[in-house]
């Protein structure tokens, strides 16, 4: 699998599919999630409520993924899945980490053969960004998939940097 890192806007990116650093409610947000459903237009969000409506009653676990339409984005699909809020006190690396791992299944699933993804929890969430991209990095290289090409779209120079120094490390 390539990994790749670019600098940019997630919903620019021609790619089978895009995660979406989501919340449990998948009704949108700020953010990328913002983003998302503003370029994506209503059908994406059409999608989220009858999720919600069936599987996701209760919401969408933190650590979980689940995929929709991509809408009017230049992707095929979206996966949304949510990190867990950063906590001083608790570690929710696995959390992070479960985030890449089930995005993966189930772009698996979809047949995709291209994901971007964004630095899931290092926005609201609070995430340290090294450590985001510490942790994401070392579990999408871990993680058996089909996927051929992996991007990781950064929004600006500081995210581009952390990841660049995690790729080198790693
Ligand atoms: N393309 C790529 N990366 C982006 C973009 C974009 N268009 N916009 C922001 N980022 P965040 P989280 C970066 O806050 O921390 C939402 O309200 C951003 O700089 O989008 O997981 C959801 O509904 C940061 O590095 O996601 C949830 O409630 C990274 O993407 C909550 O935010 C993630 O930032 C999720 O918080």
């Amino acid at each position: 699998m390539e990994l790749k890192l670019v600098q940019g806007d997630i919903t620019e990116q021609e790619v089978d599919a895009v995660v979406n650093a989501a919340n449990s409610s998948l009704l949108g947000g700020g953010g990328v999630d913002g983003a998302i459903h503003r370029r994506g237009g209503p059908e994406i969000l059409q999608e989220c409520r009858a999720l919600r409506a069936s599987r996701y009653g209760g919401g969408l676990p933190t650590g979980h993924a689940v995929a929709t339409t991509a809408g009017r984005l230049p992707a095929r699909w979206v996966i949304h899945t949510v990190g867990p809020v950063h906590s001083a006190s608790e570690d929710r690396s696995e959390l992070l980490a479960s985030c890449y791992r089930e995005s993966l299944r189930v772009a698996d699933e979809l047949g995709a053969r291209s994901v971007a993804f964004p630095a899931i929890s290092t926005g609201i969430y609070g995430w340290p960004m090294d450590d985001g991209a510490r942790i994401a990095l070392s579990t999408v290289r871990r993680t058996p998939t089909g996927v051929l090409e992996v991007r990781f779209v950064l929004f600006g120079a500081e995210a581009y940097a952390a990841f660049e120094e995690a790729l080198r490390e790693g």
